[in-house]
Parts: structure tokens; C-alpha cells; sequence
């Protein structure tokens, strides 16, 4: 995954040429969640200058309450606003010039669409489904990891709104033990499309290199890997209850499963300005 310098350079120029404001986008974040690592990832990768902004959820609604969702990630570059993970990627890839996270060829480009589509809408609400409903009873645990990288006074007022934020997040997720059984059943169903693809020897979801269809992958499978190369916050593996450290524990060892910690690994410290960028928050166990 090597760019030459001058590719590099014919984008900054690019960029710079179609972007008048000078100040960092910023990146409205609940360090935790999964789809705004999948939008980290994507502005590290094209090096899109930006400062992210974390916050404990509830109190995040304060910073995307302009929102037709109130969700997380929020993207604001300029006088642009951008308030969904897939318009976060694609506005990253055209910022830098284009084909980097979306192939410029119309084939590659649907299988690659449609890919991010199924990760987004099937694996990304279904591993958050079967995580939560792990971690709602660890009280503390949870506690910590939405403390993570969060302004010190959200910190402070995690202990009192705790409480409310596992009802909410119970409710709004529909987190029950029945839901969160059906829920990993449907990870393992994306992830056996998954293999199926794989396991005709390619080394990239969709044609010859990494695209938006891997990192989407990826970063929405890891609640069920926790990879040692993901930016969001995550719970360390023997912190996590024994079911669900057998259950990553086996994800990790299939196709797909290898396929994702292989993406973390290899592809996600890769810039093309190779520019490594600072998280502002480690994972819990760090
Ligand atoms: N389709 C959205 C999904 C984003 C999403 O579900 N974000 C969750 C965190 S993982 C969130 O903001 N939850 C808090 C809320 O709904 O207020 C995207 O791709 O950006």
C-alpha cells in the first residue's frame, strides 16, 4: 500500500486548491462506538486534517442536537456538516482527490457501495446489539470505557447519569437476552458471507486493494474482536465476562474474523501523507 510522492503531493494540492478554510475538520465522537471509528479510520487514511471531539453519550447530544438522528459521528469541515459515517467516507475520498476508500471504476465501485451498505444496516447495529447486551449488567466496566478520552467534567458526571444512560442505551437498542442471542446469530451470518467471498484467495473484499467495503468491515466487527489496532475505546479481552470473551475469542479465528484483525493490522496505521495521527484517547487497557 505504498503511494508514490508525488501522488501524495498532486493531493494535498488538491485538497488545498478546493478548500478554503484552513482549520481542521472536527469529528463529534462517543470514543466507544464503532461507526465513529469507521470515520476516524477514513480521515486518518486520506490525512484529512482534524481535530476530534469526544464526548460521554447523552451529553453528545449537545454537540449533534442540530440533527435530524442526534448520532454520532458528526463531521464538520468548513461550512459542511455531515452527520453519517458512509457521507463522512465519501466526503473524505473526494476531499483527497477521489479513488482511495471509492474505486473510480463503475463495477467496483457498486460491489464496493454495496458491501459498506449490508456492513452499515446488518453487521454494524448487530455487534453493537450482542456487545451491549454483554457488557449493560458491568456497571463499572461500562462505566469506564464511556469515560474514556471524554472532557474531565463529562467524566465527573458519568457516576450520576450511568444509571439513565444503560436504560437508554437498553431502550434505544432494544438490548434484551433473547435480542442480543439473535443478534450474534446475525453477525455469524455476515460473517460467513464474508468467508464465502474471501475464500476464493482474494486479499481485499473488493478488487485489488484496500477500499471503503474493508474498512467498513472491519471497523464494525470489532465489538466481536476487540483488534489490538483499533483507535475506538474497547474494553481489554479479561475484562469482559467469559462468554463473551469465548465467543471473540472464537470470531478471531474464523476467515473473516482473521481477515478484519489482518485490516487492523496492516491497513490502519497506513496514511497516504503517512502521517501517523494522535489518538486522543487509548483503548481501556492501555
Ligand atoms: N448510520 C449511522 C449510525 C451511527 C450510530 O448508530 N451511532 C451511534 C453510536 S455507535 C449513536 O450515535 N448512538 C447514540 C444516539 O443514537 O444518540 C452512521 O453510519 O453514522
Amino acid at each position: 500500500m505504498v503511494e508514490s510522492g508525488l501522488t501524495t503531493l498532486c493531493r494535498r494540492m488538491f485538497r488545498s486548491m478546493t478548500n478554503t478554510s484552513t482549520a481542521p475538520a472536527i469529528l463529534i465522537t462517543i470514543p466507544l462506538s464503532h461507526y465513529c471509528e469507521k470515520a476516524r479510520w477514513a480521515l486518518d487514511r486520506v490525512a484529512l486534517p482534524y481535530r476530534e471531539e469526544p464526548h460521554a453519550p447523552l451529553l453528545h447530544r449537545l454537540a449533534t442536537k442540530r440533527n435530524e438522528r442526534g448520532t454520532v459521528p458528526v463531521l464538520v469541515d468548513g461550512s459542511s456538516r455531515f452527520t453519517d459515517s458512509t457521507d463522512i467516507l465519501k466526503h473524505a475520498d473526494a476531499a483527497c482527490g477521489g479513488d482511495l476508500l471509492y474505486p473510480h471504476d463503475a463495477e467496483l465501485r457498486r460491489e464496493v457501495d454495496a458491501l459498506e451498505e449490508r456492513f452499515d444496516t446488518e453487521l454494524g447495529p448487530q455487534t453493537r446489539r450482542w456487545a451491549y447486551g454483554q457488557l449493560l449488567p458491568q456497571a463499572k466496566v461500562l462505566r469506564s470505557l464511556w469515560a474514556r478520552g471524554v472532557p474531565p467534567l463529562e467524566a465527573s458526571l458519568l457516576p450520576v447519569i450511568t444509571p439513565l444512560v444503560r436504560r437508554l442505551v437498553r431502550m434505544g437498542y432494544k438490548i434484551t437476552p433473547e435480542n442480543a442471542q439473535r443478534s450474534l446469530e446475525r453477525v455469524r451470518g455476515v460473517f460467513r458471507q464474508v468467508d464465502e467471498l474471501l475464500s476464493d484467495g482474494r486479499r481485499f473484499l473488493a478488487g485489488e486493494r484496500f477500499t471503503a467495503a474493508d474498512l467498513t468491515f472491519a471497523a464494525l466487527a470489532a465489538p466481536v474482536l476487540l483488534p489490538a489496532d483499533c483507535r475506538a475505546v474497547q474494553p481489554a479481552l479479561d475484562a469482559v465476562p467469559v462468554a463473551m470473551r469465548e465467543e471473540i475469542l472464537r470470531f478471531r479465528e474464523t476467515g473473516a474474523g482473521r481477515f478484519a484483525l489482518r485490516m487492523f493490522s496492516q491497513e490502519r496505521g497506513y496514511s497516504v501523507a503517512a502521517r501517523q495521527s494522535q489518538p486522543l484517547h487509548g483503548r481501556i487497557n492501555d
